[in-house]
């Protein structure tokens, strides 16, 4: 349902991080930032509920107001991991709305995130197409240091066409090639395939929802980098993801 740009409203927000581990080392190599908004009684919700998100992101008045709130939670909690662990990132959802309009810099800049670009992870879904201005807009945040990811890789309508011509750095395998393994050998090889590809596109690979042992393991076996998921940690808020980074996960890892 169309409505007139600016007539939605965005609530406060606060943002979880969800650990990113290195296959080989069990550290936490980064975090994927996720937003919650918070409720008058204090209470979190998520950004999808009531379809919220999907009206933010169509309105081009609400969805910078959204992003410009997300680089400042960015900036606060984020800045003393930078500082303190060597290449730490931290990635991003970007709405293919922003991306067109260059906002990115812009947001860098307001924020205090500027001397942090290169610790900084766009990530695009394969799921919505990107636009000739989407692209061109991305380029240019590469060319300027940020790192571009390709979220939900597998479940697009547009796959493998979407990716010619982008540029980018890390691509993220979906749950739905990750939670098959160990009971379907078509998706081990499948996941094997995806592999495979990473090689000459030259792109780690980061596989998403994680749940079990069982999972962590056949991917590091497989050749995949980084993992995310429930088998170390939800998204967390800011001081318990701290603690987190602290301690890693190497014993995860271990046989
Ligand atoms: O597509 P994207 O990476 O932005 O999605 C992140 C979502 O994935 C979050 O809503 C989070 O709750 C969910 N998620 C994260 N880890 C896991 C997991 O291990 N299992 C499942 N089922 N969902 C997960
Ligand atoms: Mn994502």
């Amino acid at each position: 349902m169309p409505h007139p740009s600016g007539s939605v409203s965005v609530p406060p927000l606060t943002m979880h991080y969800q650990p990113v581990v290195d296959l080989h080392t069990g550290a936490v190599a980064g975090a994927e930032a996720l937003m919650r908004f918070v409720r008058a009684d204090g209470s979190l919700a998520s950004p999808a509920e009531g379809g919220l998100i999907d009206r933010i992101e169509t309105d081009p008045v609400a969805v910078v107001t959204l992003m410009e709130r997300l680089f400042d939670c960015l900036a606060r909690d984020a800045a003393p991991l930078f500082d303190r662990v060597p290449g730490f990132y931290v990635s991003v959802n970007v709405p293919p709305s922003v991306l067109g309009t260059g906002e990115i810099s812009r947001l860098m800049t307001a924020s205090g995130m500027e001397p942090y670009r290169t610790r900084l992870v766009a990530e695009i879904t394969e799921r919505q197409a990107l636009t000739d201005l989407g692209r061109d807009a991305l380029a240019r945040a590469r060319a300027s240091g940020i790192r571009v990811a390709v979220d939900d890789f597998g479940t697009g309508q547009s796959g493998l066409a979407q990716l010619m011509g982008l540029e980018f750095d890390i691509l993220k395998i979906d749950r739905s090639q990750v939670q098959p393994l160990l009971k379907s050998v078509m998706a081990e090889r499948l996941l094997r395939g995806v592999v495979a590809l990473a090689g000459p596109l030259r792109v780690r690979l980061t596989a998403e929802g994680v749940e079990t042992r069982e999972q962590a393991f056949f991917l590091r076996a497989a050749g995949v980098d980084y993992g995310q998921g429930w088998y170390w940690s939800k998204a967390a808020p800011i001081d318990a993801f701290e603690e987190i980074v602290r301690t890693g996960y190497a014993e995860s890892l271990r046989f």
